[in-house]
This record gives C-alpha cells, structure tokens and sequence, in this order.
C-alpha cells in the first residue's frame, strides 16, 4: 500500500505516459500501413512477428524501469540492493538476444529471397519506371512485347525517357507520367531508373520500395492482386520538391488495362 501512496504529480505523470503509449500504439495499428493489395503477404508476417517481439521487450523494459523509478524514488524510504553483476543473467540475455536475431536473421533472408531475388514467372508484364525531379515516367512495351532503344541523347521535356524515334519496336512503345497502370493477377517486373538524383519507388499497398539509383537499372517484382487506386510516394529525400513527387498506381482488370494502352497509343500517332 506505500508503494501506492505518491502525490498527484507523479499520478499524473504516470497517466500521461501510459495515454501517449496506448494512443501511439493504436494509431500506430489503426493508421500505418493500407491493407495489403499485392502478393508479399510475407513481408507482413514478418512485421507482425517483429511488432510482437519488440513490443513485449518494450514494454517489459520500460515497465520495469517505470517500476523501480516509483518504487525506490525519495518519497519512499525503500533503499535498493547493489548487485555487482551476475554470470546466469548476462549469459541468459545474450544467448536470447542472439537466438532471437539470428532465427530473424534467417526469415529476413528467406523472405528477401523469395520476394526480391527469386526471378519473376515468365509471361510477366515489364514496365519502365523513370524518376526525376519530381515525377514518375512509367513506359510500357506495344504489342510486341519488346521495348524500343532508349537513348539519352533523345530526352526532352515531351520525351522524358530518350525514346529512340528511329528504332522501329519503340514505335508503339507508350510512356505515362505520374499514372502507373497494371492489370490485376498478372505478375510485373518494374525496372527503375532514374534521370538525376537518388529517389525511392514506394507504393505502401503493395509492400514494394526500391531505391532508384542513377546510372543503375533494379529490377523488383510482384503480383497486384486487388484493383484499386494506390498511392506510390518517393521515399527517398530527393530534393526542394520532394513531397510534391507522388503518382497514383491504378490495378484494373486486363481488359481494361489493355484499352487504356491502346488509347495511349493513338494519342501518340495522333500528335
Ligand atoms: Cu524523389
């Protein structure tokens, strides 16, 4: 019962720090991450796993700290025990401790091997994706399925990407900026680029972010698996207009994926 008699103050203090605590972690929950629309469901799961672990040493370690700051504090004349140390305890947390890392350490590898270094099904769709300060250029393949030459020396303003115009299999070769376009179910490799600085392909809802690196192409794949609307984000600070650089991604159903392409090419011819 002493150790329940504290002022008002303290009181306080403990209610403000339980309510930042239980309101963090709710909206932590509530507002993180959009529900999974792609196939790396693993990603999730392991930062489900994550959540957990961390969350019951955080808790543990703080509580217990809180604990003993209220329990040995001046108001109460309770004095503490000095122990120098303990062999069983220091082997215990850091046996633990490693354990722990090292069985993540082994998930994280396997799930980086199945979501990022496995090579994507054959019939996937390739698209382009060309960051600059501040947008996304997104080129798709015609009918084809081959992309036509791309030369530096051909960017401009209305070419973005340098579409070589004397290479026939560029011709139908359809480019969008901002809007990225993917038909739901069909795998698709995204090799991403980039004109100037270093920026960061995100789209939260499909769990997918990949660094654009000028002078590099990276490729990163996955399944959409749900039509919809997604926001991509750069995650990368890129620069003054950084948090201007954001496109939608739009899954829709192949026909109408294909309708969309084909109305861009028109557009081309017509110009
Ligand atoms: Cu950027």
């Amino acid at each position: 019962m002493k150790l329940l008699k504290r002022p008002l103050e303290a009181w306080g203090m403990f209610l403000i720090f339980a309510l930042i605590v239980v309101i963090g972690t709710a909206s932590f929950f509530i507002k993180w991450m959009p529900p999974l629309a792609s196939n790396r469901i693993s990603i999730d799961q392991m930062m489900n796993v994550l959540f957990i672990i961390t969350g019951i040493f955080f808790v543990l370690v703080q509580g217990l700290t809180g604990y003993f700051i209220w329990k040995y504090s001046d108001q109460n004349k309770e004095r503490s025990t000095y122990i120098p140390g303990s062999y069983a305890l220091e082997v215990t947390w850091t046996l633990g401790t490693a354990i722990i890392l090292a069985v993540l350490g082994i998930w994280g590898v396997k799930v980086w091997k199945k979501t990022v270094i496995q090579a994507p099904p054959p019939n996937a769709l390739q698209v382009e994706v060309v960051a600059q300060q501040f947008s996304w250029s997104f080129l798709y393949p015609g009918p084809d399925g081959v992309f036509g030459k791309l030369n530096p020396k051909y960017i401009s303003f209305l070419n973005p990407l340098g579409i070589d115009p004397k290479d026939s299999a560029g011709k139908q070769d359809v480019w969008t900026k901002d809007d990225l376009y993917l038909p739901v179910g069909k795998p698709v490799v995204l090799r991403i680029r980039s004109l100037d600085v270093v920026h960061s392909f995100f789209v939260p809802a499909f769990r997918v972010k990949q660094d654009a690196v000028p002078g590099m192409t990276i490729s990163t794949w996955f399944i959409p698996e749900k039509k919809g609307k997604y926001e991509i984000a750069c995650s990368q600070f890129c620069g003054r207009g950084h948090y201007t650089m954001r496109g939608t991604c739009f899954v829709v159903s192949n026909v109408r994926f294909q309708k969309e392409l084909a109305h861009l090419r028109k557009e081309d011819e017509g110009e």
